[in-house]
Protein backbone atom coordinates (compact mmCIF):
# COMPACT_ATOMS: atom_id res chain seq x y z
CA UNK A 1 0.00 0.00 0.00
CA UNK A 2 1.71 3.18 -0.95
CA UNK A 3 1.95 6.07 1.64
CA UNK A 4 -1.14 8.19 2.72
CA UNK A 5 -1.81 11.61 1.57
CA UNK A 6 -2.78 13.69 3.34
CA UNK A 7 -5.05 16.60 3.03
CA UNK A 8 -6.70 19.65 5.92
CA UNK A 9 -10.11 20.41 4.13
CA UNK A 10 -12.55 23.44 4.86
CA UNK A 11 -15.83 23.42 3.49
CA UNK A 12 -17.01 24.14 -0.34
CA UNK A 13 -13.05 25.89 -1.26
CA UNK A 14 -11.18 22.42 -0.78
CA UNK A 15 -14.29 20.19 -1.19
CA UNK A 16 -13.84 21.49 -5.03
CA UNK A 17 -10.13 21.10 -5.08
CA UNK A 18 -10.56 17.55 -3.59
CA UNK A 19 -13.21 16.50 -6.54
CA UNK A 20 -9.73 16.89 -8.85
CA UNK A 21 -7.48 15.35 -6.42
CA UNK A 22 -9.42 11.96 -6.12
CA UNK A 23 -9.59 11.88 -10.40
CA UNK A 24 -5.84 12.69 -10.22
CA UNK A 25 -4.32 9.79 -7.13
CA UNK A 26 -5.47 6.84 -6.16
CA UNK A 27 -8.38 7.82 -4.25
CA UNK A 28 -7.89 4.93 -1.52
CA UNK A 29 -4.29 6.54 -0.61
CA UNK A 30 -6.30 9.81 0.59
CA UNK A 31 -6.83 11.12 4.11
CA UNK A 32 -9.10 13.84 4.47
CA UNK A 33 -9.11 15.75 7.70
CA UNK A 34 -12.35 17.61 7.92
CA UNK A 35 -12.96 20.87 10.47
CA UNK A 36 -15.80 19.99 13.03
CA UNK A 37 -15.48 23.52 14.77
CA UNK A 38 -18.57 24.64 12.41
CA UNK A 39 -20.02 21.86 13.85
CA UNK A 40 -23.82 23.01 15.27
CA UNK A 41 -26.79 21.46 17.10
CA UNK A 42 -30.27 22.10 15.48
CA UNK A 43 -33.71 21.02 16.16
CA UNK A 44 -31.88 18.08 18.18
CA UNK A 45 -29.58 17.16 15.67
CA UNK A 46 -25.64 17.17 15.14
CA UNK A 47 -24.71 19.26 12.30
CA UNK A 48 -21.03 18.62 10.50
CA UNK A 49 -21.43 21.01 7.59
CA UNK A 50 -17.76 20.60 6.48
CA UNK A 51 -17.84 16.87 6.73
CA UNK A 52 -21.16 16.43 5.14
CA UNK A 53 -20.06 19.51 1.92
CA UNK A 54 -16.67 17.46 1.30
CA UNK A 55 -18.62 14.27 1.76
CA UNK A 56 -21.65 15.09 -0.87
CA UNK A 57 -19.22 16.82 -3.27
CA UNK A 58 -17.49 13.66 -3.56
CA UNK A 59 -20.05 11.41 -4.35
CA UNK A 60 -21.91 13.73 -6.42
CA UNK A 61 -24.41 14.67 -4.62
CA UNK A 62 -23.66 18.00 -3.48
CA UNK A 63 -25.92 20.84 -4.52
CA UNK A 64 -23.82 22.41 -7.36
CA UNK A 65 -25.53 26.02 -6.69
CA UNK A 66 -24.35 26.67 -3.12
CA UNK A 67 -21.66 24.24 -2.89
CA UNK A 68 -23.31 22.69 0.55
CA UNK A 69 -26.34 20.18 0.78
CA UNK A 70 -27.67 18.13 -1.48
CA UNK A 71 -28.58 18.39 -5.11
CA UNK A 72 -32.61 18.33 -4.99
CA UNK A 73 -33.48 18.84 -2.01
CA UNK A 74 -36.69 19.97 -0.92
CA UNK A 75 -37.04 21.54 2.51
CA UNK A 76 -40.92 20.60 3.52
CA UNK A 77 -39.70 19.34 7.18
CA UNK A 78 -37.74 23.01 7.47
CA UNK A 79 -40.91 24.55 6.68
CA UNK A 80 -43.10 22.41 9.24
CA UNK A 81 -40.55 23.16 11.70
CA UNK A 82 -40.64 27.02 10.97
CA UNK A 83 -45.01 26.70 11.72
CA UNK A 84 -44.46 25.40 14.82
CA UNK A 85 -42.00 28.38 15.94
CA UNK A 86 -38.95 26.54 15.48
CA UNK A 87 -35.70 28.80 13.91
CA UNK A 88 -34.99 27.61 10.65
CA UNK A 89 -32.83 30.16 9.68
CA UNK A 90 -29.97 27.32 8.76
CA UNK A 91 -30.81 25.48 5.48
CA UNK A 92 -31.52 21.70 6.01
CA UNK A 93 -33.18 19.95 2.72
CA UNK A 94 -35.36 16.92 3.92
CA UNK A 95 -32.65 14.36 2.81
CA UNK A 96 -30.04 16.20 4.10
CA UNK A 97 -31.81 15.60 7.53
CA UNK A 98 -31.42 11.83 7.26
CA UNK A 99 -27.69 12.29 7.41
CA UNK A 100 -28.18 14.84 10.77
CA UNK A 101 -30.90 11.85 12.49
CA UNK A 102 -28.41 8.98 11.24
CA UNK A 103 -25.20 10.92 12.79
CA UNK A 104 -27.25 11.79 15.95
CA UNK A 105 -28.47 8.54 16.64
CA UNK A 106 -24.80 6.69 16.66
CA UNK A 107 -23.27 9.35 18.51
CA UNK A 108 -26.02 8.93 20.98
CA UNK A 109 -25.55 5.07 20.98
CA UNK A 110 -21.73 5.60 22.00
CA UNK A 111 -20.39 5.73 18.32
CA UNK A 112 -17.50 8.34 17.47
CA UNK A 113 -17.49 11.06 15.60
CA UNK A 114 -14.76 9.14 13.17
CA UNK A 115 -17.11 5.95 13.32
CA UNK A 116 -20.40 7.60 12.42
CA UNK A 117 -17.93 9.45 9.00
CA UNK A 118 -16.55 6.22 7.87
CA UNK A 119 -20.33 4.70 7.82
CA UNK A 120 -21.49 7.56 5.88
CA UNK A 121 -19.01 7.54 3.31
CA UNK A 122 -18.96 3.97 3.01
CA UNK A 123 -22.81 4.16 2.58
CA UNK A 124 -21.69 7.01 0.19
CA UNK A 125 -19.58 4.51 -1.57
CA UNK A 126 -16.29 6.67 -1.47
CA UNK A 127 -13.29 5.16 -1.47
CA UNK A 128 -11.12 7.75 0.21
CA UNK A 129 -11.00 8.10 4.49
CA UNK A 130 -12.63 11.15 5.73
CA UNK A 131 -12.11 11.83 9.40
CA UNK A 132 -13.01 14.98 11.47
CA UNK A 133 -10.01 16.61 12.68
CA UNK A 134 -10.90 15.09 16.48
CA UNK A 135 -13.80 13.07 18.72
CA UNK A 136 -14.23 15.85 20.92
CA UNK A 137 -15.89 19.00 20.50
CA UNK A 138 -14.51 21.92 19.64
CA UNK A 139 -16.45 25.11 19.05
CA UNK A 140 -15.49 28.17 16.87
CA UNK A 141 -16.59 31.66 18.67
CA UNK A 142 -16.05 34.94 16.82
CA UNK A 143 -15.68 37.90 18.54
CA UNK A 144 -17.59 41.03 17.53
CA UNK A 145 -18.45 44.38 18.65
CA UNK A 146 -22.06 42.89 19.77
CA UNK A 147 -20.53 39.93 21.88
CA UNK A 148 -19.44 36.86 20.80
CA UNK A 149 -21.22 34.81 18.31
CA UNK A 150 -21.29 30.75 17.88
CA UNK A 151 -20.02 29.75 14.09
CA UNK A 152 -23.29 29.88 12.23
CA UNK A 153 -24.80 32.13 14.29
CA UNK A 154 -22.35 34.43 12.65
CA UNK A 155 -22.16 32.91 9.55
CA UNK A 156 -25.30 32.05 7.94
CA UNK A 157 -27.59 33.89 10.60
CA UNK A 158 -25.86 37.56 10.50
CA UNK A 159 -24.15 36.55 6.85
CA UNK A 160 -21.10 37.36 8.25
CA UNK A 161 -21.42 41.26 7.93
CA UNK A 162 -19.92 41.74 11.44
CA UNK A 163 -16.81 42.95 12.17
CA UNK A 164 -14.56 40.20 13.57
CA UNK A 165 -12.66 41.70 16.25
CA UNK A 166 -11.32 37.58 17.69
CA UNK A 167 -11.64 34.09 16.67
CA UNK A 168 -11.15 31.32 19.23
CA UNK A 169 -11.46 27.31 19.05
CA UNK A 170 -13.07 26.52 22.44
CA UNK A 171 -12.13 23.09 23.42
CA UNK A 172 -9.29 22.73 20.90
CA UNK A 173 -6.50 22.36 23.84
CA UNK A 174 -7.90 19.80 25.41
CA UNK A 175 -8.82 17.66 21.69
CA UNK A 176 -6.89 15.00 20.26
CA UNK A 177 -6.62 14.13 17.04
CA UNK A 178 -9.01 11.63 15.64
CA UNK A 179 -7.04 8.24 15.78
CA UNK A 180 -4.56 6.89 13.49
CA UNK A 181 -4.39 11.03 12.26
CA UNK A 182 -0.94 12.10 14.17
CA UNK A 183 0.42 8.70 12.36
CA UNK A 184 -0.81 9.16 8.92
CA UNK A 185 0.44 12.79 9.17
CA UNK A 186 4.05 11.34 10.26
CA UNK A 187 3.63 8.70 7.31
CA UNK A 188 2.59 10.78 4.64
CA UNK A 189 3.82 11.01 1.33
CA UNK A 190 2.51 14.38 1.29
CA UNK A 191 0.28 16.80 3.05
CA UNK A 192 -1.92 19.24 1.29
CA UNK A 193 -3.47 21.75 2.70
CA UNK A 194 -6.56 22.78 0.40
CA UNK A 195 -7.81 26.48 -0.49
CA UNK A 196 -9.98 26.86 2.65
CA UNK A 197 -10.30 30.09 5.11
CA UNK A 198 -6.64 29.86 6.90
CA UNK A 199 -8.86 31.22 9.74
CA UNK A 200 -11.96 29.64 10.52
CA UNK A 201 -11.84 26.38 8.37
CA UNK A 202 -7.81 25.40 8.54
CA UNK A 203 -7.23 27.42 11.81
CA UNK A 204 -9.31 25.33 13.93
CA UNK A 205 -7.54 21.85 12.69
CA UNK A 206 -4.27 23.39 13.13
CA UNK A 207 -5.34 24.05 17.21
CA UNK A 208 -5.98 20.75 18.07
CA UNK A 209 -3.31 19.46 20.59
CA UNK A 210 -0.25 18.01 18.13
CA UNK A 211 -1.77 18.58 14.80
CA UNK A 212 0.46 21.47 13.64
CA UNK A 213 3.37 20.26 15.47
CA UNK A 214 3.27 16.94 13.66
CA UNK A 215 3.18 19.06 10.79
CA UNK A 216 6.05 20.72 11.56
CA UNK A 217 8.18 17.31 12.09
CA UNK A 218 6.46 15.67 9.32
CA UNK A 219 9.43 14.81 6.65
CA UNK A 220 6.87 14.59 4.24
CA UNK A 221 6.19 17.81 1.63
CA UNK A 222 3.82 20.03 3.22
CA UNK A 223 1.89 22.18 0.51
CA UNK A 224 -0.69 24.99 0.59
CA UNK A 225 -3.05 26.46 -1.91
CA UNK A 226 -3.78 30.13 -1.20
CA UNK A 227 -7.66 31.08 -0.99
CA UNK A 228 -7.06 34.00 -1.40
CA UNK A 229 -6.07 35.03 -5.10
CA UNK A 230 -5.67 39.12 -6.20
CA UNK A 231 -6.50 39.82 -2.94
CA UNK A 232 -9.74 38.61 -2.78
CA UNK A 233 -11.41 35.44 -0.92
CA UNK A 234 -12.01 32.00 -3.89
CA UNK A 235 -15.32 32.04 -1.39
CA UNK A 236 -16.68 33.56 2.21
CA UNK A 237 -15.44 36.38 4.64
CA UNK A 238 -11.66 34.81 4.88
CA UNK A 239 -10.43 37.96 2.69
CA UNK A 240 -12.78 40.50 5.25
CA UNK A 241 -11.72 38.55 8.23
CA UNK A 242 -8.26 38.69 7.36
CA UNK A 243 -8.38 42.47 7.03
CA UNK A 244 -10.10 43.03 10.48
CA UNK A 245 -7.59 40.99 12.09
CA UNK A 246 -4.60 43.35 10.72
CA UNK A 247 -3.26 40.69 8.84
CA UNK A 248 -2.26 40.90 5.28
CA UNK A 249 -4.87 40.12 2.60
CA UNK A 250 -3.08 38.52 -0.33
CA UNK A 251 -1.52 35.78 -0.80
CA UNK A 252 1.43 36.26 0.72
CA UNK A 253 -0.66 36.98 4.05
CA UNK A 254 -1.88 33.34 3.71
CA UNK A 255 1.97 32.25 3.60
CA UNK A 256 2.61 33.94 6.93
CA UNK A 257 0.06 32.04 8.52
CA UNK A 258 1.56 28.88 7.21
CA UNK A 259 5.72 29.65 7.68
CA UNK A 260 6.67 27.39 10.41
CA UNK A 261 5.52 24.27 8.63
CA UNK A 262 4.50 24.65 4.87
CA UNK A 263 7.03 23.75 2.77
CA UNK A 264 5.60 24.83 -1.11
CA UNK A 265 2.93 27.37 -1.12
CA UNK A 266 1.02 26.91 -4.27
CA UNK A 267 -0.48 30.50 -5.60
CA UNK A 268 -2.36 31.66 -8.50
CA UNK A 269 -0.60 33.32 -11.57
CA UNK A 270 -2.28 37.01 -10.91
CA UNK A 271 -0.02 36.89 -7.84
CA UNK A 272 3.15 35.59 -8.98
CA UNK A 273 4.42 39.22 -8.15
CA UNK A 274 4.49 37.71 -4.38
CA UNK A 275 6.54 35.05 -5.19
CA UNK A 276 9.91 36.32 -3.80
CA UNK A 277 8.35 37.18 -0.47
CA UNK A 278 6.58 34.09 0.40
CA UNK A 279 9.95 32.51 -0.87
CA UNK A 280 11.47 34.73 1.98
CA UNK A 281 9.82 33.29 4.17
CA UNK A 282 11.57 30.22 3.34
CA UNK A 283 9.09 28.18 1.28
CA UNK A 284 9.33 27.16 -2.41
CA UNK A 285 6.25 28.70 -4.39
CA UNK A 286 4.74 26.92 -7.30
CA UNK A 287 2.93 29.68 -9.57
CA UNK A 288 -0.44 28.35 -11.68
CA UNK A 289 -4.27 28.24 -12.07
CA UNK A 290 -5.83 28.34 -8.71
CA UNK A 291 -9.13 29.20 -9.97
CA UNK A 292 -11.37 25.92 -10.41
CA UNK A 293 -14.12 26.77 -12.90
CA UNK A 294 -14.24 23.02 -14.62
CA UNK A 295 -13.33 19.68 -14.11
CA UNK A 296 -10.17 20.00 -16.09
CA UNK A 297 -9.07 22.85 -13.96
CA UNK A 298 -9.81 20.86 -10.76
CA UNK A 299 -7.76 18.42 -11.99
CA UNK A 300 -4.91 20.68 -13.44
CA UNK A 301 -4.77 22.19 -9.55
CA UNK A 302 -4.50 19.06 -8.30
CA UNK A 303 -2.02 17.56 -10.20
CA UNK A 304 0.31 20.22 -9.50
CA UNK A 305 0.05 19.26 -6.02
CA UNK A 306 0.44 15.83 -6.59
CA UNK A 307 3.35 16.01 -8.13
CA UNK A 308 5.10 17.70 -5.13
CA UNK A 309 4.35 14.35 -3.26
CA UNK A 310 7.15 11.24 -3.39
N1 LIG B 1 -24.58 28.01 4.58
C1 LIG B 1 -25.33 29.12 4.41
O1 LIG B 1 -24.80 30.15 4.00
N2 LIG B 1 -26.68 29.10 4.70
C2 LIG B 1 -27.30 28.00 5.15
O2 LIG B 1 -28.50 28.04 5.43
C3 LIG B 1 -26.52 26.80 5.29
C4 LIG B 1 -27.10 25.60 5.66
C5 LIG B 1 -26.31 24.43 5.70
C6 LIG B 1 -26.89 23.20 5.98
C7 LIG B 1 -26.12 22.04 6.00
C8 LIG B 1 -24.76 22.12 5.73
O3 LIG B 1 -24.02 21.00 5.75
C9 LIG B 1 -24.17 23.34 5.43
C10 LIG B 1 -24.94 24.50 5.41
N3 LIG B 1 -24.37 25.73 5.11
C11 LIG B 1 -25.13 26.85 4.99
C12 LIG B 1 -22.93 25.85 4.89
C13 LIG B 1 -22.14 26.05 6.19
O4 LIG B 1 -22.70 26.94 7.07
C14 LIG B 1 -20.75 26.57 5.84
O5 LIG B 1 -20.36 26.23 4.55
C15 LIG B 1 -19.65 26.05 6.67
O6 LIG B 1 -19.91 25.86 8.00
C16 LIG B 1 -18.38 26.87 6.47
O7 LIG B 1 -17.47 26.07 5.83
Amino acid sequence: MSKPIVALAGGVGAARFLDGLVRVIDPARLWIVGNTADDTEMHGLHISPDLDTVAYTLAGLANPQHGWGLAGDTFHCLEALRKLGAEAWFQLGDRDFATHLYRTERLREGATLTQVTAELIAAWGLPCKLVPMTDQRVRTLVKTRGGVLDFQTYFVRRRAHDTVLGVTFDGARRARPAHGLLQAIRQAAGIIICPSNPIISIGPILAVAGIREALRESAATVAAISPIVGGRALKGPAARMMKSLGMRVSALGVAELYRDFVDVFILDQVDAGQAAKVEALGMRVVVTDTIMTSIAKKKALARAAAELMT
